[in-house]
């Protein structure tokens, strides 16, 4: 199905891995109700209208800094304009920031065990792909990468738990402004030997909303090259050249690494980094199993928002409710 027709029905699938209301409803994740189709039905098509008539209009940077502010003013006219402490000034400026030992290690210990538990993990890049079974199995290596079933994934206590944390929630604040909202997660097993894979190769993320943070979880200790490190360029969100939807071999880009900088983020289990991954970055392909959360931040939803079967706050795990509660803009598309 075209991704820039200009209404969608129940049966669209926004991204390979995302499931659609129909199979939501098939396997009773989801009711049938008339109020509820319409009320799907309305966010789908404004989702999908924003992100492909309007953020993906143009790759360019300074398009979509423009687009960006008038978003920021838009959807929080009130608030004071982005605030000027150093690491927000960093972020914007090199488009990376990292927060060291604020996530407990029984926490991702926790997250990682969901990961790692017999299921069945899909590929956002294979439509229709599918694999089930414990990660450990002999033939779960025969597949490049294993990502968490988003639904399971966005309702995990453990994910819950990660984005109550003070210093992530601040973090997107400051960034983003008031109205930003966790909007959608990736979890997945990297298995070595199949070269550059997808987003192993240099990208920017081209399709996500216009004001948005990635935040990446290490659900093991990314300590060498070995490990599958990020790897980012510095700056290169403002940079109007490399913007062309594509990824990018090494060598296109040797000269410019060299002028910027490039560099790997390094990080332990409780540390959490945030990158503006509409700058040049890629994850180094591992030579050993690599597991990852990561999280997305917006102002608006992302395409696939609409597919994440909010939870009622009585679902909330007693000790995070207060948090949730809190903070229910930060968490008004996990949470009804
Ligand atoms: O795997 C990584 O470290 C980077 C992931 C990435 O490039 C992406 O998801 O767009």
């Amino acid at each position: 199905m075209s991704q820039t027709q200009t209404l969608v029905g129940l049966d669209f699938q926004p991204e390979a891995g995302v499931p659609t209301w129909s199979e939501q409803v098939a396997t009773g994740h989801r009711p049938n109700r008339a109020m509820d189709r319409l009320a799907y039905l309305a966010r789908l098509n404004y989702a999908h209208t924003y992100i492909n008539r309007i953020r993906k209009r143009s790759n360019d940077p300074a398009w979509i800094e423009r687009a960006g502010q008038i978003e920021r003013r838009l959807l929080q006219p009130f608030a004071p304009p982005p605030a000027e402490t150093e690491r927000a000034i960093k972020y914007r400026t090199k488009d990376y920031h990292a927060e060291r030992g604020i996530l407990s290690p029984d926490l991702v210990g926790a997250m990682r065990a969901e990961l790692f538990a017999p299921q069945t993990y899909n590929d956002p890049y294979i439509p229709g792909w599918h694999w089930h079974g414990a990660p450990d199995a002999r033939d779960a290596a025969d597949h490049p990468m294993l990502y968490m079933d988003p639904q399971k994934l966005l309702r995990s206590p453990s994910l819950l738990a990660i984005c109550t944390n003070p210093d992530i929630i601040g973090f997107c604040r400051e960034v983003l402004g008031p109205a930003a909202a966790i909007s959608w997660a990736w979890s997945w097993i990297s298995n070595p030997g199949f070269g550059n894979y997808q987003n192993q190769n240099w990208h920017r993320d081209s399709s996500e909303p216009l004001n948005f943070v990635r935040i990446f979880v290490p659900l093991e200790n990314i300590a060498t090259m070995e490990d599958g490190p990020t790897a980012l360029i510095p700056g290169t969100s403002s940079l109007r050249a490399f913007y062309d939807l594509r990824r990018f071999s090494d060598a296109e880009l040797t000269a410019l690494q060299q002028e910027r900088g490039a560099g790997v983020v390094m990080a332990d289990v409780g540390d959490v980094y945030f990158v503006n991954t509409f700058a040049l970055h890629r994850g180094v392909t591992p030579t050993k199993r690599r597991a990852i959360l990561t999280l997305l931040a917006s102002l608006s939803p992302s395409h696939r928002t609409p597919a994440i079967r909010r939870i009622a706050m009585a679902e909330v795990p007693e000790h995070l409710r207060d948090t949730v509660a809190a903070h229910r803009r930060f968490f008004r598309y996990l949470v009804k």
